[in-house]
């Protein structure tokens, strides 16, 4: 899955597949790259396919549950716990030891099998490899969880070898210490990252969406949902810019990537963010399953600081 070409060495390019259809789009498909000003080196570890410099890894992993064998649990969720587990070992292998954020798609997430959502299925085993390891799950990286129709678990990740700040939202209960009733074990991921990288701070907002405290709230209403989800953003924006002195981040420099579970919604969500971002929003917007099966749509935005 993560072959876009091959150099000399035969190693494939990391590249991570989101197979999901684009909405509004002129084009049939978007990349998004991320570029190093310094050399980077191209590896291969059991599943995952990486690219790394001097302090920064980018790895992808994508498992197929049909090929993994299940001596306890789900097939999902032992796919979830070997790639987080071979996530952590090549972390620690090649001295990248922080993860600052990770992008997990899933094939139908909120199918029930087994008696069990598999969103929650995935959070079993996700936790499970936290555990194994020894990562506090208070020190989760930012990430983003969304369905796929079909195709393998796919997991991209961004570590480093120092910290980024993780960033709690004060208008929700932290997604790792959310109570039972969401499944048996929480996600672990924070509401946002914030790293220093070559004089500049990367902002990562997680996937976020209509919650407050834990609730989800406006089931049903889609334009409430996206500006509930906005609110949310905006709180995480200000709770980055108490944490630097530099020129503050705003909402207009962030790109956006919407996701919607049903398309027929995108020209009122795409209307509303507008309305909230103003003419210079950058986003762009995909149809995907969000990870509870009451809400509409989910959002994640990244910046690099001006200064
Ligand atoms: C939420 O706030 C919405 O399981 O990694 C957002 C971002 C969500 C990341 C994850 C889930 C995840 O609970 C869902």
């Amino acid at each position: 899955m993560c072959s876009l070409g091959a150099n000399a060495s035969g190693l494939a390019w990391p590249v991570q597949a989101v197979l999901t259809p684009l909405l509004g789009a002129e084009s049939t498909a978007e990349r998004e790259y991320w570029y190093s000003s310094q050399p980077v080196r191209r590896g291969q570890f059991h599943d995952i396919c990486f690219s790394r410099n001097d302090e920064l890894l980018f790895g992808v992993i994508t498992l197929d549950e049909q090929h993994v064998t299940a001596s306890s649990g789900t097939a999902l969720q032992c796919a979830a716990e070997q790639a987080y587990r071979q996530l952590f070992a090549l972390l620690e292998a090649e001295g990248c030891r922080h993860l600052w954020r990770v992008w997990n798609y899933i094939p139908r997430i909120n199918a029930i099998e087994q008696g069990l959502e598999r969103y929650r299925q995935f959070n079993i085993g996700r936790h499970q490899a936290f555990s194994a390891f020894e990562r506090p799950v208070d020190s989760s990286p930012a990430a983003c969880a969304l369905g796929v129709a079909t195709g393998p678990l796919s997991i991209a990740f961004l570590a480093a070898d120092h910290a980024a700040q993780g960033l709690e939202n004060p208008r929700q209960i932290s997604a790792f210490a959310y109570p039972r009733q969401y499944g048996p074990r929480s996600p672990t991921f924070s509401r946002a990252a914030m790293a220093r990288q070559a004089g500049q701070d990367i902002l990562f907002i997680s996937g976020t969406a209509s919650i407050v405290g834990h609730d989800t709230v406006h089931p049903g209403d889609v334009a409430a949902q996206t500006r509930e989800t906005m609110a949310n953003i905006a709180v995480l924006v200000a709770e980055a810019n108490r944490h630097r002195p530099g020129s503050p981040f705003a909402l207009a420099q962030l790109d956006y990537r919407v996701y919607i579970r049903h398309p027929a919604d995108y020209p009122l969500v795409r209307q509303i963010l507008e309305q909230q971002v103003g003419p210079a929003l950058r986003a762009s917007y995909v149809q995907a399953d969000v990870c509870r099966d009451d809400l509409l749509v989910e959002i994640e935005a990244q910046a690099f600081s001006p200064d």
